[in-house]
């Protein structure tokens, strides 16, 4: 069931609505996670919906509230160098290895960097996923410079010429001006090997609106060109990927719907839409 199944079929069963309807509506839209800005928004532009149009109305209203930017990931003329960034837990390690099994199913070479040195456990977590897909995954020693590591990475990657370098990096970040200082240094030692394609930041969809709101750290500190959306599996709250476009106007390039790596497919907005009208 879209989330605006009740809705539609209101738009389809009569042309005028009550101001008791558009409340159980507000209700919907509030508990599928669009968010209290977005939901408003929304509802302000669908309540002049009626008629034959008015469903084809409903599409373009939400579509208008989705990023018009590319989701097609740059970088492919040469080695595009992918940093993966995020709040601890959210699925950064996992997301890692599955788009390195996209682009590897897809014909392209990848090669993996574990720059979260922080914990041990990270490193050999990417190593496991590393030998179960078949991409080779470079590391340092447990404490290791991030940052070191990231370099090693892509002195390796520009002499073996792979089309993409996915680093894996640390949320264990306390504050902005950590987390500027220590992507920023990976960033300066990659780019003397590498310019670096993307920064895809990683949301966890069932952390809801205070998702968006770590999200707003991030992007003050870095340059993030790109989403991955992940655990979209486990929560019927599907409206979160609309409202975290709308809040960030930065387009959603991937999704992640479970833990295998085949659970991972780039972000398709039509289908999306699609989705939440149910038709
Ligand atoms: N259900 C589900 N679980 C996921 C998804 N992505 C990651 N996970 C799980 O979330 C947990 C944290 O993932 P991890 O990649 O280690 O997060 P990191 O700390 O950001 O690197 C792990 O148990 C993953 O299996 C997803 O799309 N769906
Ligand atoms: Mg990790």
């Amino acid at each position: 069931m879209g989330i605006f199944s009740k809705f539609v079929a209101k738009l389809k069963g009569q042309s005028t609505a009550d101001p008791l309807d558009w409340k159980v509506l507000e209700e919907e839209l509030l508990a599928a996670d669009l968010g209290p800005k977005l939901t408003a928004e929304i509802l302000k532009s669908a309540q002049g919906l009626k008629g034959d149009d008015a469903l084809s109305s409903l599409k373009e209203i939400l579509n208008s509230h989705l990023s018009t930017k590319s989701r097609v990931l740059s970088g492919e003329n040469s080695v595009g160098v992918i940093l993966v960034v995020g709040v601890n837990g959210t699925g950064k390690t996992t997301s890692v290895a599955k788009l390195a099994n996209l682009l590897k199913s897809d014909g392209n070479s990848v090669m993996l960097a574990a720059a979260d040195t922080f914990r041990a456990a990270a490193v050999d977590q990417l190593q496991t996923w590393g030998q179960r897909i078949g991409v080779s995954v470079i590391s340092g020693k447990e404490g290791a410079e991030p940052a070191a590591v990231a370099f090693d990475a892509a002195v390796a990657a520009s002499a073996s010429q792979v089309n993409y370098l996915i680093v894996d990096t640390a949320g264990r970040l306390h504050n902005k001006s950590d987390l500027m200082a220590e992507l920023g240094k990976i960033r300066r030692v990659v780019e003397k090997t590498l310019a670096i394609s993307e920064v895809l930041l990683v949301i966890d969809a069932t952390t809801g609106q205070n998702g968006i709101a770590q999200a707003k750290i991030f992007t003050e500190a870095v340059e993030v060109t790109g989403l991955i959306v992940t655990k979209l599996d486990g929560t019927a709250r599907g409206g979160v990927a609309l409202a975290i476009e709308s809040a960030l106007d930065i387009p959603i390039k991937f999704v992640g719907t479970g833990e295998g790596e085949r659970d991972f497919a780039p972000f398709d907005p039509a289908h999306y839409l699609s989705g939440l009208i149910n038709d």
